[in-house]
């Protein structure tokens, strides 16, 4: 399975998509989204402002504009209250947006953390969302190529999806 990890601002990535971690509004906002859309430029707010906003655990596609990625798939997270439909609702924001991906016909992706931020869900918790989606997704579309980038920003994210990286490659070479 094609899954990397970058430490580092997703806004420098080159790829088909990157993933934003979005508002309902689609408004723009702090962390991710405010950097995206800062390199993205002007163009990308006028974009999303067409859209009508966008559910919790929906996405919705614009083009990349100045970024080096081609399009941005704005997804919408859960904020963490500790609620029973939040997991579902974050797992569907990875769901969603690979479905954009592969109706778009884009065959790379680059995923920030959603809702580890400002909404407040717990690290460990969203990458284990993140990643147990992910591989389930690519394990249900072995026809579809596509090459999936988690982008962590800091050193401790990146070393919480490391180890769960690692765990699941060590589980699947032991059923090999
Ligand atoms: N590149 C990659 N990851 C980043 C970057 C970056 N440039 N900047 C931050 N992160 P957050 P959320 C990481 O708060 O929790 C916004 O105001 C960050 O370290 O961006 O889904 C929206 O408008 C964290 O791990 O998104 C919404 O109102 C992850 O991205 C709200 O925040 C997500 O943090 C969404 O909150």
């Amino acid at each position: 399975m094609k899954i990397r990890l970058y430490k580092g601002d997703i806004t420098e990535l080159s790829a088909d998509a990157i993933v934003n971690a979005a508002n309902r509004d689609l408004s723009g906002g702090d962390g991710v989204d405010g950097a995206i859309h800062v390199a993205a430029g002007p163009r990308l707010l006028e974009a999303c402002k067409k859209l009508n906003g966008c559910k919790t655990g929906e996405a919705k596609i614009t083009k990349g504009y100045n970024l080096k990625a081609k399009y941005v798939i704005h997804a919408v997270g859960p904020m963490y209250y500790g609620e029973k439909d939040e997991p579902s609702l974050l797992a569907s924001c990875y769901r969603n947006s690979l479905n954009i991906a592969k109706t778009y016909d884009l065959h790379s992706i680059v995923f920030p953390c959603i809702s580890a931020g400002a909404y407040g869900y717990p690290l460990k918790e969203a990458s284990v969302i993140a990643i147990n989606t992910v591989v389930a997704w690519l394990r249900a579309n072995l026809d579809y190529e596509i090459s999936v980038t988690f982008c962590c920003f800091s050193d401790s994210s990146y070393d919480v999806y490391s180890e769960l990286l690692s765990r699941y490659k060590r589980k699947s070479d032991s059923n090999t």
